[in-house]
């Protein structure tokens, strides 16, 4: 895979992808990434990125040309091109999973008040993280590339921590337990020490329902569960709001 960034801010990337799976995965060749930096496509002497909003208002709109230009300089009639905005659509792994099957991703990261609204003519797909604002597109390309590029082939040593990741399956993960068996008189459960495979497996498949169903009930709409989940998990809700809660 071949992913380009456009940005005014090359140097913020230079940590997040050196680093960790995404840094062993450009080592091994699975990803190539590339910064490309904006100004470099601007053609005042100035060297101006931004202007002012026609029609008036605060702050500085980023102009369409330069990113345009940047665009252009990078394609290569594979490219899938993703603009970063608070106004796009939510990130999630099922789109992450989409896009870890493009050849070429080309990822541009706006700042200042956002970009010229004709910036949306050459985008194939507009881009938010999430509800919160961010002074930028660059620590959501930080995500959005973690994310995909974790999916590709051999980037994660152990296949099966992918495919059971709790987001491929829309459910929460079982508590973890390492040594010390005891820490300031917190124990682990007794279960987990047992080696009875069969118990363990019952036990964690248990405590992520109840975890799901806890934290996260949205998710169990989405969830598509087995006849012994659904048992479990019907057994849970009686619990929850079983006679106790009946006033
Ligand atoms: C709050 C009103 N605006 C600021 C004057 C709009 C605005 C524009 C640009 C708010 C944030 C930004 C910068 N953010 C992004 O470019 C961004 C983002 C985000 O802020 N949250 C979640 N996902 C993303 S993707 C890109």
């Amino acid at each position: 895979m071949k992913i380009h960034i456009l940005t005014l801010f090359p140097s913020f990337f230079e940590g997040p992808f050196s680093c960790g799976i995404v840094g062993r995965a450009r080592e091994k060749g699975l990803v190539e990434i590339r910064t490309v930096n904006i100004r470099d496509f601007t053609s005042d002497p100035y060297r101006s990125v931004d202007d002012y909003p026609f029609g008036g208002g605060s702050g500085m709109v980023m102009k369409v040309e330069p990113i345009w230009r940047a665009v252009e300089s990078v394609r290569d009639g594979k490219e899938l091109v993703i603009l970063l905005t608070p106004q796009g659509r939510t990130f999630t792994q099922k789109l992450a999973r989409e896009l870890s099957q493009c050849e070429h991703l080309v990822i541009i990261c706006g700042r200042y008040k956002g970009v010229d609204e004709r910036v949306t003519s050459f985008v194939d797909m507009e881009l938010s993280i999430g509800d919160y604002v961010l002074s930028g597109g660059e620590p959501a390309a930080v995500v959005l590339v973690d994310a995909v590029v974790r999916l590709l082939p051999g980037a994660v040593g152990d296949k099966d921590s992918v495919d059971t990741d709790s987001f491929e399956r829309n459910l929460l993960e079982a508590p973890l337990y390492t040594r010390p068996r005891e820490f300031m008189g917190m124990k682990v459960p007794e279960i987990l020490l047992s080696g009875n495979h069969e118990e363990i497996r019952k036990w964690r498949m248990k405590e992520s329902l109840k975890r799901t169903l806890e934290r996260r009930p949205d998710l169990l709409e989405h969830a598509e569960l087995t006849e012994e989940e659904k048992k479990i998990l019907e057994k849970l809700k009686e619990e929850k709001d079983g006679p106790h809660s009946c006033i």
